[in-house]
């Protein structure tokens, strides 16, 4: 027995660094995670009701002043810093929603008009590293991602529950998505991407 407790004990002692290493690697996996995610992924509820329609178009109309309220009085210094090890700047990711909000606009419009289109992906890394992302003021985004979201908002309070049920064929994953999950999609990715530039200016 005692001859098995001090094996037991030398097993332990022997295997600790490892087993601390292991835990702090899986901490600094959920911490990334937390960092990437940092109001999680988007989750699709069950039932999606005109109520959670109206307030996910809300949350997409608010999106351009929430940015700039947090955004306006930033130095140079404060628009290069990231939200993560290797993320992207605030600068970066402002004119990344942009980017992003134009194309969502642009397959809304896709959808409506043509039966289950296929949309056409972008490369949104590359996109982020294009010479406009360094050279375009975020201000100009700003008004664009402001002007766009009045009109996308327009658009998507005037769908009927038919329109919301029509869909577009993503090319990538050979996934067909309808509009009422893109507009929480939407409403989501807002509110993940405002939390970076609150990580960000910590
Ligand atoms: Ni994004």
């Amino acid at each position: 027995m005692v001859k098995y407790a001090r094996y037991m004990i030398g097993f332990t002692i022997y295997h600790l660094p490892f087993t601390i290493y292991h835990f702090s690697f899986i901490i600094s996996i959920i911490k990334m995670e937390h960092l990437k995610y940092p109001i999680g992924r988007f989750k699709k509820p069950e039932n999606i009701d005109a109520a959670t329609i109206n307030k996910w178009i809300a949350e997409i109309e608010r999106i351009p002043n929430k940015l700039k309220e947090l955004t306006d009085t930033l130095s140079e210094e404060e628009l290069n810093r990231t939200y993560r090890p290797s993320g992207w700047t605030i600068r970066q990711v402002i004119h990344h929603i942009a980017d992003s909000h134009i194309n969502a606009y642009i397959r809304f419009k896709w959808a409506l008009t043509e039966d289950n289109p296929t949309i056409k992906a972008y490369d949104e890394a590359r996109w982020a590293e294009l010479p406009d992302t360094q050279k375009t003021p975020i201000t100009i985004s700003l008004y664009l991602l402001n002007e766009l979201h009045a009109r996308w908002s327009i658009l998507m309070r005037s769908l009927s529950e038919e329109d919301l049920n029509r869909t577009f064929l993503h090319p990538e994953n050979g996934n067909t998505y309808s509009l009422r999950d893109m507009v929480g999609l939407y409403a989501w990715h807002g509110k993940h991407h405002l939390e970076h530039v609150k990580i960000a200016l910590k």
